[in-house]
């Protein structure tokens, strides 16, 4: 059987090392697509040199026009301008909503039948972009933040018991911002919830550093945001799909009356299989937490309607 096609647009440093990633499972043939065409037939080509090195065999084809996506299975967007030292991620909406509208509408003309995986901040706003953009069913538009966001959870929690990253499972809800909802009662090491495992100052200041995650990261950078973590959520994102694993985690999804939030992207539990989003999860909250998933419900509405305001997306 021949191999899929994975495009990722935008060869950025989440970009490009999210094909690096893909190009390792050797379960794709890889095109990058950037603006900036030098750089990104340079690092096509680069990684092309590695393959002998690393032991992957695939095309890997970067470029600046669009028709090179062609029938790609999975497109993942990447495009756009990352978060500065003290830049909120709703500062980027109005130049990443330019950029995310315009790859969208190609990925619809040259990849119709692709699921989208979005990246680009701010993430949930973004999604719902390229769901209007491109035209796609529900299911084939989805946001990686949760992924990333329970990742890093699932590190915190790991370092601080001494135990094995591999025993540890995490579960984030919300928007991909501050107000994200760290699941402590779903958030267990071989089955167990860390509630019993740990005191609540120990998880509260694990939620704390969860939830500031990538604005630690900006701080040390200071001109750029995280990549091998994002870099490395998408490219999973990318293999439940092409492989078909209905692989259960958080992501951000299309919600229509789950969780009781109506027409936005939110980050949920969902399974991930051929058919992009296929199942969404729905969880029993307690009054808190449902406290929590309302507001920072509330702060992806507003981008959205901001988003609604300044460029008249349905
Ligand atoms: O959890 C998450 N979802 C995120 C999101 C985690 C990390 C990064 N997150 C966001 O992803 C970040 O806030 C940005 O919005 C994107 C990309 O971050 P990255 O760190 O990769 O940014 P770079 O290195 O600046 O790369 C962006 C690339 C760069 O090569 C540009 O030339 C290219 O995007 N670019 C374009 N490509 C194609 N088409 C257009 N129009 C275009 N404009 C810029």
């Amino acid at each position: 059987m021949p191999r899929k096609k994975v495009s990722i647009i935008g060869a950025g440093n989440v970009g490009a090392t999210a094909t690096y990633y893909i190009a390792e499972k050797v379960i794709a043939d890889l095109v990058m697509i950037d603006v900036a065409e030098g750089m990104t037939r340079a690092k096509g080509l680069d990684f092309l040199h590695a393959g002998p090195l690393r032991g992957y065999d695939v095309p890997i084809y970067g470029a600046a026009d669009y028709a090179q996506i062609a029938d790609s299975s999975v497109v993942v967007i990447t495009a756009g301008l990352a978060r500065k030292p003290g830049m909120d991620r709703m500062d980027l909406l109005k130049a990443n909503t330019e950029i995310v509208r315009a790859a969208s509408r190609h990925i619809a003309r040259y990849a119709p039948n692709a699921t989208v995986i979005i990246v680009t901040n701010p993430l949930d706003v973004m999604c719902h972009v390229a769901l209007r953009a491109t035209g796609f069913a529900l299911n084939r538009v989805v946001g990686m933040a949760g992924i990333l966001d329970s990742a890093r959870l699932r590190f915190f929690v790991a370092e601080a018991l001494g135990c094995a990253l591999s025993s540890v499972h995490a579960m984030v809800l919300g928007g991909h911002g501050d107000q994200m909802v760290p699941l402590p009662r779903y958030t267990t090491v071989a089955g167990i919830p860390i509630t019993e495992l740990m005191d609540k100052a120990t998880i509260d200041r694990i939620m704390d550093r969860t939830r500031k995650g990538g604005a630690e990261i900006v701080g040390y950078l200071k001109t750029g945001s995280a990549y091998y973590a994002p870099a490395a959520a998408a490219a999973e994102m990318v293999e439940a799909i092409l492989t078909d694993r209905k692989h259960l985690a958080p992501c951000a999804a299309y919600l229509r009356g789950e969780y009781g939030v109506e027409d936005l992207f939110i980050g949920v539990p969902v399974v991930l299989g051929r058919n992009g989003v296929e199942q969404i999860l729905e969880l029993d909250l307690t009054d808190a937490e449902r406290a929590e998933l309302a507001t920072s419900t509330a702060a992806v509405r507003k981008g959205v309607d901001e988003l609604k305001t300044f460029f008249k997306v349905a």
